[in-house]
């Protein structure tokens, strides 16, 4: 196995944007790698050799690991790093039940947003027009789902122990893009207010080393 300094590939999305932030909070030895999603970079053999997806982010430790999902990635810098961003015992257990919950019950209704009006503008036409229809009912399925979250941080600060970890990083990942993205946020203060706290964080608010193109901004 050689050494090497990890890499980071990454596109100024909303998926790249957990691992980045989590790297960038961390101060992780890592090198950035931007793909060019537009010129099809991330579907090159040596790419996908990396991560067969054909998607960002991946993080290549060595020759031989290469971690693919940001989730995952998040979870493999922290611990790289030694950080509470992944507590151990029962707090690791309740931050996997938030990573799960998000993915399936919260990002996947916003993301529908995310993809409307915000991939769909920037990617040129190549996905079609945005359809209000898609993310008007991408909204209904999400309101219950947004109405857990509400009442969990009606008494907290953070999602797991009153403490800042990665499940914070993944469940709010589309509320950046919120105002463009149309999400009703508005309608779940405690969330709103979740995620002004989390805006306070450098890494969160400008979590790419390099400017972001216009079209992708939050
Ligand atoms: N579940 C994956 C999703 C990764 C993903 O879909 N990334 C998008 C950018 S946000 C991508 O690479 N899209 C390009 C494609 O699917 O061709 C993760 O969490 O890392």
């Amino acid at each position: 196995m050689t050494v090497m300094k990890m890499k980071l590939y990454y596109a100024e999305t909303m998926n790249p944007r957990k691992a980045c932030a989590v790297a960038k909070y961390l101060n992780a030895p890592v090198e950035f790698v931007r793909v060019e999603l537009l010129k099809g970079e991330h579907k090159r053999p040596e790419y996908l050799a990396k991560n067969p997806n054909g998607r960002v982010p991946t993080l290549e430790v060595s020759d031989d690991l290469s971690i693919w999902e940001a989730d995952a990635i998040m979870a493999y810098l922290a611990r790289f790093a030694g950080s509470d961003l992944l507590p151990e015992g029962d707090r690791q257990v309740e931050v996997m039940r938030w990573l799960s919950w998000g993915a399936q019950h919260f990002t996947r209704h916003t993301g529908q947003h995310y993809f409307e009006y915000v991939i769909k503008p920037w990617a040129g036409g190549a996905f079609g027009p945005a359809n209000p229809a898609a993310a008007e009912e991408a909204s209904k399925q999400w309101r219950p789902n947004a109405a857990v979250l509400d009442e969990h941080l009606s008494s907290r600060s953070y999602l797991v122990g009153d403490r800042l970890t990665i499940a914070d990083f993944s469940v709010a990942v589309t509320l950046p893009y919120a105002k463009k993205a149309k999400i009703p946020l508005d309608e779940f203060p405690n969330i709103a207010r979740w995620h002004d706290r989390l805006n306070e964080l450098p890494a969160w608010r400008e979590p790419f080393p390099a400017p972001v193109p216009d079209a992708l901004a939050a």
